[in-house]
């Protein structure tokens, strides 16, 4: 007997795409369906490839519904299955948490959603397949994954678990466990949720993220969907990464160092923003673009910063009418000659190291830094905290003033 299923993770629902900075009306909305269509792809892919189940294990949705059109949606989309006669086996995870959704709507009843105060097993009769999971009651869960079930003997096992396993892919607090304490248990694969980046962590037995399911930031770049999973005479024989998402992130670095006049520049990036919109077939595309590498173009650069933005955003329309350019960040640096200054010239270095050595100054950019990090959310606060921002300020002041003078 062969028949293969669809593991799905971290749908988030109705969460924005952030940071994207599109003015246009019609681009953007096209940006903003990317995570419904998204959902929409995985239920046809599920049912257009004969799925024997769904599994979506956690974060359905990115919290508590701002309209009940959220959850509306959903119910339209799981109905759909339901309709085709295929199962869905739901836990809940820490943004959709029992205590973090203040109402619900009715599942079809071939919709399954794990309880949250203890571990069960639902049973597949017909392909002989046990799934064991457990929904979160609340945002931060511990001992979790001890309380699941014993495998059953003679059945295919899958444990359908939202976690931050052992805490080193950069989440801590979520059902913590470690890997070993998964092998432990003796299941044929571990359906995990909770990680964004897709990862095949182990294959004997199968402990998989697949990732979520749209990218929502240029912090998760590439192709972004859910796992499919083929099943032969009661054995797992293959595990495919399966690309849902309704628009695409890339982060494309490129080396300068080797140019010397705007326009390679601009021919360069135009070629790496053609080669991504070629990968993500016909996607919108959001693309950050960070420029590397020791250029006497550096201070000019920094300090056309913005207009080149511009002009590479007018340049994407070129490509594709959702072509788009994030952001773009000059990470350059400037050959060591061209920082001598002449005797004519204002000693920049001079000037900044005053400045800096201001107390009242100082308090100020102190105070300029804090007012931002409280507005932050708190992944993008900690990587603040973690870059050097006074000295990054401080490079980027003096190429500015240095580029303004060339
Ligand atoms: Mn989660």
């Amino acid at each position: 007997m062969r028949f293969s299923f669809i593991h799905a993770a971290d749908l988030h629902i109705d969460s924005p795409l952030a940071g994207l900075g599109l003015k246009d009306k019609a681009v953007a909305e096209r940006f903003a369906r990317a995570g419904r269509r998204a959902v929409e792809a995985l239920v046809a892919e599920t049912i257009a490839s004969e799925a024997a189940f769904l599994i979506i294990a956690g974060d359905v949705f990115d919290g508590d519904w701002k309209d009940v059109g959220t959850g509306l949606f959903f119910v339209r989309a799981i109905s759909a299955l339901h309709r085709a006669g295929i199962p869905v086996y739901i836990v809940k995870g820490n943004h959709d948490a029992d205590s973090v959704m203040s109402r619900d709507l009715p599942y079809p009843e071939t919709v399954h959603v794990f309880p949250s105060n203890k571990a069960v097993t639902q049973l597949l009769e017909s392909q002989r397949v046990a799934l064991h999971g457990r929904s979160f009651p609340h945002r931060l869960t511990n001992d979790f994954v001890q309380t699941y079930p014993a495998r059953r003997e003679g059945w295919l096992n899958i444990g359908v678990l939202h976690t931050s396993l052992d805490g080193t892919r950069g989440h801590e607090g979520y059902a913590p466990c470690s890997v070993s304490d998964l092998k432990s248990f003796g299941y044929d694969y571990w359906a995990l949720g909770h990680i964004h980046a897709a990862e095949i962590v182990s294959r004997d037995p199968w402990i998989v993220f697949p990732g979520n399911l749209q990218g929502r930031s240029v912090r998760e770049t590439g192709p972004k969907g859910a796992m499919r999973v083929t099943v032969e005479d009661g054995r797992i024989v293959d595990v495919t990464p399966l690309a849902f998402d309704g628009a695409r992130w890339a982060h494309l670095e490129i080396d300068v160092g080797d140019i010397d006049n705007e326009a390679d520049v601009l021919a360069r990036i135009d070629a790496a923003l053609m080669d991504a919109h070629g990968a993500a077939e016909s996607r919108p595309l959001a693309a950050r673009v960070t420029l590397r590498g020791t250029t006497p173009l550096h201070n000019r650069l920094v300090a056309r910063r913005e207009e080149l933005r511009d002009e590479l955003r007018a340049g994407g329309f070129r490509i594709a009418e959702d072509c788009w350019i994030e952001q773009l960040k000059i990470r350059t640096t400037a050959p060591q000659d061209t920082t001598v200054a002449d005797a004519d010239a204002l000693d920049i270095d001079a000037m900044l190291r005053e400045a800096a050595a201001d107390p009242d100054f100082a308090a100020t950019l102190e105070q300029l830094i804090k007012d931002i990090e409280d507005k932050l959310p708190k992944d993008l606060r900690d990587e603040l905290r973690k870059s050097d921002v006074l000295a990054s300020l401080s490079d980027d002041a003096r190429a500015l003033l240095a580029g303004a003078r060339t």
